[in-house]
């Protein structure tokens, strides 16, 4: 195979939170490479995660979910959304298709509209498994009417419906060129990135109303063993110190309970013996520090948070 004959390049994910871009992402490349969860605001940067079709090598660039910020995180977050979608060969809008066009959507739909960019943008209606079959096509034609997209596909990223047909229509689209990875690699983000992201997406699952999104979690050290498996040692960052007892829970039972998930879920990945450890910190001002965001793959954004 030639060069000239290979295709490849970015594909950004964008929508409101929830709108399912972290398992469309993971659903194109096959493996678990970006978190999720039921709650929005799950991802909070760019994961890339790499794809191929045929002769193409598709880089599908899962980003954080548009809204309305009010922290400095938030507005850090959907910066990162935007620099994710003007980078890209092709941008895909999702959208919820039980909630249809929402305010979030239409918002989004007007900043498109002002970006000074020929990317072509096409629609993505997922969650159909959710919504009578029937609604779709009016769905489409209302959302074609607000924004002039170059397709429209209807799928379940969680049931895998209508992906092929996805992937394919991105695999031609894309311009021609040689690959951007080595063809076994599935993920763009370091392994100690990753980590971080796994136990986060444990501790979201587990803890309620404002904890998951006022912590965040950093791997500290990863030491190899001579036996094959390695030590990670990961720090929680919690912004008050109530929280901290909430995430050690009751004699400790809910750290240790997030941190064997988290250890399973991370060998599973790699393939191979973790040894996990967790340590919960305070630190009430993490949501204003700069090396905080770079350890998230976030540019600090200024002002006040
Ligand atoms: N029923 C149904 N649920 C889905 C589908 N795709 C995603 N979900 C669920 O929607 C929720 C949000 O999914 P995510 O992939 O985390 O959404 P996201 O757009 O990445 O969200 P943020 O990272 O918060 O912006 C999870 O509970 C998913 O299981 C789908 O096709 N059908
Ligand atoms: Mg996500």
């Amino acid at each position: 195979m030639t060069d000239t004959q290979t295709r490849a390049g970015f594909v950004a994910l964008i929508g409101e939170p929830n709108a399912g871009k972290s398992t469309l992402l993971n659903r194109m490349v096959g493996a678990k490479v970006s978190i999720v969860t039921h709650k929005v605001q799950t991802t909070r940067a760019r994961i890339r995660g790499i794809a191929i079709a045929g002769v193409s090598q598709i880089v599908f660039v899962d980003t954080p979910g548009i809204f309305r910020p009010r922290r400095r995180l938030d507005r850090s977050m959907v910066a990162a959304a935007w620099g994710g979608a003007s980078d890209a060969d092709v941008i895909l809008l999702l959208i919820e298709a039980h909630r249809g066009l929402t305010d979030g959507t239409a918002a989004i739909i007007e900043q498109l509209k002002g970006l000074d960019s020929r990317t072509p943008v096409a629609l993505v209606i997922n969650k159909i498994d959710r919504v009578k079959a029937e609604t779709l096509l009016a769905l489409s034609a209302e959302l074609n009417a607000a924004y002039p997209f170059v397709n429209t596909f209807m799928v379940s990223a969680e049931k895998g419906y209508g992906c092929d047909d996805l992937r394919d229509w991105l695999a031609a689209a894309l311009p021609e060129g040689p690959w951007l990875y080595p063809e076994d690699q599935i993920a763009d983000l370091p392994m100690r990135m990753i980590a971080a992201e796994i136990t986060r997406e444990k501790l979201t699952l587990r803890l309620h109303e404002e904890i998951p999104y006022q912590l965040t979690v950093e791997t500290e050290a990863w030491e190899e063993r001579k036996d094959g498996s390695a030590r990670v040692d990961q720090i929680v960052y919690v912004a008050r110190p109530g929280h901290k007892g909430i995430v050690l829970g009751k004699g400790g039972e809910t750290i240790k309970a997030v941190g064997q998930l988290a250890r399973a879920e991370l060998e599973e990945f790699m393939g191979r013996r973790i040894h996990l450890f967790l340590q919960v910190k305070v630190r009430e001002n993490w949501l204003d520090e700069a090396e905080r965001f770079t350890e998230m793959g976030l540019d600090f954004k200024d002002g006040d948070g």
